[in-house]
């Protein structure tokens, strides 16, 4: 299996996180997203251009939520969508609220920071912020009161939500600290630590700071 992603790409961490905890092998694929020409040839595979995207023996699978779905059907151990539809509908829901409001937003502050000031856009910038807040105050209600054993966002068992809770806090964490929220802020260290957490944030922190030392020039 073909595993098109970026180092900088959130969505293809939250992806490759899911691999490895299912310790299911893949082929990672590396799309330039900056260099139109690796742009041009991933869209002649995938028209709308977004990583991650998976390619199967049965067909592409495109959007990071698909893309596990699709793994948790054949390779069930350990389950990242609970077989009951009650816990399956939280931990949609759950994967919506941090791809939505926290993976997107953390992408758009980025690229905003990377602008001269002037050219920033203030009142994307406050909608992200605030968005980012309300998030943050629903993710704090469903970690509080959890011990460490515990500490998932659905039930106490490591879910798809939490793979996009961890990917979109990677990114936020730099820009709306975690300082109001400290069951989130216990959440995000401890699972810093985890392996395929770390395993699939490789190469980000190089990816961001050239692009920001890239900006200053
Ligand atoms: N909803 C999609 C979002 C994917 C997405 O926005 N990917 C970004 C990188 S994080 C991308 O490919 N950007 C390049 C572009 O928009 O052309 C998912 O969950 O996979």
């Amino acid at each position: 299996m073909d595993l098109y992603c970026n180092p900088l790409s959130s969505f293809s961490h939250k992806t490759k996180m899911a691999f490895y905890e299912k310790d299911v092998s893949f082929n990672e694929i590396r799309v330039d997203l900056f260099d139109p020409e690796s742009r041009q040839r991933y869209r002649e595979l995938y028209p709308l251009g977004k990583v991650p995207c998976l390619k199967t023996p049965g067909g592409l699978i495109p959007e990071s939520t698909a893309i596990i779905e699709w793994l948790d059907q054949y390779y069930q151990v350990p389950k990242l969508i609970p077989a009951n539809p009650d816990d399956a509908r939280q931990v949609r829901l759950k994967d919506r609220l941090a791809d939505l409001y926290l993976t997107t937003n953390a992408a758009l502050l980025f690229f905003q920071s990377l602008k001269p000031a002037e050219q920033q856009d203030q009142e994307r910038i406050a909608t992200a912020n605030r968005q980012i807040q309300v998030t943050y105050d629903e993710f704090e209600k469903a970690l509080a009161g959890k011990n460490d054993k515990s500490l998932f966002v659905h039930g106490s068992q490591l879910s798809m939500a939490d793979l996009a809770l961890l990917a979109g806090l990677n990114g936020t964490s730099g820009f709306v600290a975690l300082d109001h929220h400290p069951a989130l802020a216990r959440y995000l260290a401890l699972h810093n630590q985890r392996p395929s957490v770390v395993e699939a944030r490789k190469g980000f922190k190089e990816v961001v700071e050239n692009l920001m030392s890239s900006a200053r020039r």
